[in-house]
């Protein structure tokens, strides 16, 4: 409904389909003669640098933070996925969200101890621990706090960076914590561990043995270099779909316990607080989630023709298996293109070719995962969990198109 095209469009070319879109390009009867030979074609270009750098014209691609007045560092800086696109952020670009700002930790100074329930209390140096086989993989992390701005009364009128800016995809190069723990003579009486940070806020998590045992990971690079300050040099954890919280960074201690310890990040935040009071604890996963990132607020439609709408969507139970896109507010839904490699617990980009006629429009994206489970509209989250959280929210995001192109965030 309301221009829409079938995802297979992609993939026939030579149609008129594909005939309109070349017509999104600027016509010109005399295209060789259009082209300039311009100033940077008549000298040499400039030289090598050490480490590089985007392109001077692109220094609008930045993420954004707001701090309390009086901290340093402390707060959420936001992942521009509006100008982003593929599944990889960028490691300049990666959200941060730090409880007491970024540590300046010396890497040869730097200790992991393995204690607790366990036969050998151990003690890693990096040098020590870059000895293990390592391996990589593709994950995303998410705040839990991501997209709390869903759970406000009124539509907050801010694009996809502030309302989900903080989750970011990377590939993580380390040691599993399973092998480092089997070295330490694990005892099965411990189910649970607790990981510590050495930052000034000594963030400390509780952690089920069977997420331990299945993908934690000590990450020691991100996207092929070492992990970046900010992002818990010299190493950090991963845990592939938790809640970003979870995923101790500048790691420094791992205690195998009976059970959880109960930290103030487990205790006082990080719990679901339902409307009659209660709360909910060790709500680990982060559930199935889409947003389109292309239309989205700042990024003004021009004329009507053919756009792609393109987007993210990631879960921690496991594979997107279907990305369902919307452009007349949820009354009729087509399926989107999924980008290849589709893998569990990282970003998934989608694609849907859209025929704009130049009037208004309401896009929605909704993710489904390999568990069957079904991204949640604002109302369906709001009727299970009220709004006295701020964690978790999975809602179905709602762009609204008008017939000058403009783009808001609205509630369906
Ligand atoms: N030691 C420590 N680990 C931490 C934090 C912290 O403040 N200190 N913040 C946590 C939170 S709330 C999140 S969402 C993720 C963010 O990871 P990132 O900054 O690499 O994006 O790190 C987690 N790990
Ligand atoms: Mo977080």
């Amino acid at each position: 409904g309301n221009g829409l095209v079938h995802r297979r469009m992609f993939l026939m070319a030579g149609t008129a389909a594909a005939a309109s879109i070349a017509s999104a390009a600027l016509p010109n009867p005399a295209a060789a003669d259009a082209l300039q030979v311009e100033p940077w074609m008549k000298l040499p270009g400039s030289g090598f640098v050490g480490y590089g750098q985007p392109s001077k014209y692109e220094d609008k691609v930045v993420r954004t933070w707001n701090t309390a007045p009086g901290t340093i560092g402390t707060g959420t800086s936001r992942t521009p996925h509006h100008l982003l696109d593929g599944m990889i952020t960028p490691n300049g670009l990666h959200f941060e969200r730090h409880h007491s700002g970024i540590p300046d930790i010396n890497p040869d100074t730097h200790r992991l101890l393995i204690h607790g329930l366990v036969k050998r209390p151990l003690i890693f140096t990096l040098e020590t621990l870059a000895r293990y086989p390592m391996e990589s993989r593709i994950a995303f992390i998410e705040c839990g706090g991501n997209g709390q701005l869903l759970y406000q009364k009124e539509p907050a009128q801010v694009g996809v960076q502030q309302i989900h800016g903080q989750v970011s995809c990377a590939e993580w190069t380390g040691v599993k914590l399973a092998v480092l723990l089997q070295e330490a003579g694990v005892d099965p009486k411990a189910k649970w561990i607790l990981a510590e940070g050495a930052d000034a806020a000594g963030m400390s998590r509780s952690i089920p043995m069977e997420k331990v045992m299945d993908d934690a990971l000590v990450a020691l690079y991100q996207n092929g270099e070492h992990v970046r300050p900010a992002n818990g040099y010299p190493m950090r954890l991963l845990l592939p779909g938790y809640e970003g919280n979870m995923n101790v960074k500048w790691l420094r201690r791992i205690k195998a316990t009976e059970s959880p310890t109960m930290t103030k990040d487990e205790t006082s935040k990080y719990t679901i607080t339902l409307p009659d009071g209660k709360s909910l604890q060790f709500v680990l996963p982060q559930e199935g989630k889409s947003v389109i990132t292309r239309p989205s607020p700042g990024l003004t439609m021009k004329e009507p023709g053919l756009y792609e709408i393109s987007g993210l969507a990631w879960s921690g139970y496991g594979k997107i298996n279907k990305v369902e896109v919307s452009a007349d507010g949820g009354k009729s839904w087509a399926a989107a293109a999924l980008q290849q490699p589709v893998l569990p617990k990282a970003l998934t980009r989608f694609r849907m070719a859209w025929q704009w006629n130049g009037g208004p429009a309401v896009l929605q994206s909704r993710a489904i995962d390999d568990t069957g489970y079904v991204q949640p509209t604002r109302e369906q989250m709001i009727a299970k969990r009220g709004t006295r959280t701020i964690f978790h929210s999975n809602a179905i995001t709602t762009w609204s198109i008008s017939d000058k192109g403009e783009v808001k965030h609205v509630y369906a």
